[in-house]
């Protein structure tokens, strides 16, 4: 695969939004402004509705490449806001997907490690901060969070999420 081809299927993969961040400086993780006429379902639900989320869960990113909680329970339907606290030194994200999704992505991310990406199911996470997430979990199943920060994937830094 040339590099144009590389680069046209990660567009296309990451963004479900159409938004394709070049710089964390113009995205900071808390700035999302939910639009309902933009969201779109995916295989493991769709962007929430920040004033419909009925739950608050938080997360905690650590440099030991691990999620506190590693796995979370919720209710077909449910909106969450997940709110993802780094405690480390590094960069943490939490992007939510399936398990097939995810680690096709963490693939990508290791090709490009420069890439930026943003979407509705993930939050980028500077040492010290907090990011949200609120989505809808529309499906029952076995869902997946991990942080594609290249080799954090690898490590374990993966979380499951079971919607019931
Ligand atoms: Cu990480």
């Amino acid at each position: 695969m040339n590099i144009k081809a590389a680069f046209m299927a990660i567009t296309t993969f990451v963004s479900v939004s159409g938004a394709f961040a070049h710089g964390n400086e113009d995205h900071p993780a808390a700035a999302r402004t939910f639009d309902a006429s933009k969201v779109q379902d995916t295989a493991f639900g769709r962007e929430g509705d920040p004033a419909k989320a009925t739950r608050t869960m938080g997360v905690d990113l650590a440099d030991t490449m691990r999620f506190s909680p590693s796995a979370i329970t919720v209710k077909r339907g449910e909106t969450v806001k997940i709110v993802a606290t780094n405690r480390g030194r590094l960069l943490h994200e939490i992007v939510i997907g399936t398990p097939d999704e995810l680690s096709k992505h963490a693939d990508m991310m290791r090709k490009f490690p420069g890439m930026e990406h943003d979407a509705p199911y993930m939050a980028h996470v500077k040492p010290g901060g907090r990011g949200e997430v609120v989505w809808q979990f529309t499906k029952a199943g076995e869902f997946q969070f991990a942080c594609l920060v290249p080799g954090h994937f690898e490590a374990g830094m993966v979380g499951k999420v079971t919607v019931k």
